[in-house]
């Protein structure tokens, strides 16, 4: 069977998970050892050098980073299409999935190194917190415009477009924000919300919890003994950097609990 290392709050392992559901393609998901700790190893590392969910194997064949995986899965099942027929209609989901990955992840990320990881406090919480609200509502306001009149973002049926969105709102619904009743958003992701293979992967996370795993209420004080080790890549890092969060990064690797991109070899 395919063996997806995965984390149930991870956005970039939900979008593979909605593609494997809408595929009916079975897999099971676990839960890498020493994932957030810095201290990952065995097959998860080998399939990915990076440690980082998802990864996904598939007999010999290892991958990983969420996108590539998409495209594996498309290649190999292509039925249900989760791309859109037109060159021009591929382009434009995609580029919707390269911002919601980087750009807009970065802000629920944030926040949850803020809020969970209790990385800031008092009022350089509070000004990253609004940084945070303020740039949620400009992208709900730029999601809003890209989805026009499509009943889909992906266009007439569901797909990648969709399966690139609504990780990252329910995400951003977790944190308080809310997608503005009455807007054509919030009715699409109400029916994103409604798709089995939404529903599902949501699922995961509350069956995470009510497995006894700690919850992000938890993580706090396992930072402070040194029991995470959060890595700060690529946009994350640039966001905490722009929202005024330099003291963060610094304390944490004075402290020794975040953590760059592995060295490969
Ligand atoms: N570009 C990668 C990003 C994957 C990623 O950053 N995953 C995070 C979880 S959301 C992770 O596993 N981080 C490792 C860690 O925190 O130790 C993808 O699209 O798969």
């Amino acid at each position: 069977m395919l063996r997806l290392y995965d984390h149930p709050f991870s956005p970039y392992a939900q979008k593979v998970k909605i593609s494997l559901r809408e595929k009916g393609q079975e897999f099971e998901i676990p839960l890498p050892e020493g994932i957030g700790a810095g201290g990952a190893r065995g097959e998860f590392v080998e399939a990915n050098p990076r440690a980082e969910v998802p990864a996904l194997i598939d007999g010999d064949v290892k991958i990983f980073d969420s996108t590539i995986i998409l495209e594996y899965i498309e290649d190999k099942w292509p039925t249900p299409p989760m791309l859109p027929k037109s060159p021009a209609e591929r382009a434009r989901v995609r580029m919707l999935e390269e911002v919601m990955d980087t750009h807009y992840e970065a802000i629920n990320w944030g926040l949850g190194e803020i809020r969970s990881f209790k990385r800031a406090t008092g009022d350089l919480a509070k000004k990253i917190e609004a940084r945070a609200a303020e740039q949620t509502q400009g992208y709900f306001r730029w999601l809003e415009k890209q989805l026009g009149d499509r009943t889909w973002f992906n266009g007439d049926y569901f797909g990648w477009g969709d399966l690139a969105v609504i990780p990252y709102l329910n995400g951003s619904r977790g944190h308080g924000h809310h997608v503005p009743e009455g807007t054509k958003l919030a009715a699409w992701m109400q029916r994103a919300n409604e798709r089995p293979s939404v529903a599902a992967t949501t699922k995961d996370i509350t069956d995470m919890l009510s497995s006894g795993a700690p919850g992000m209420g938890d993580v706090a004080e396992m930072v402070e003994k040194g029991l995470f080790k959060r890595e700060y890549r690529d946009h994350r890092l640039e966001w905490m950097i722009k929202v005024g969060g330099m003291e963060v990064i610094l304390k944490g690797l004075e402290r020794d609990n975040i953590r760059f991109g592995p060295e490969f070899g």
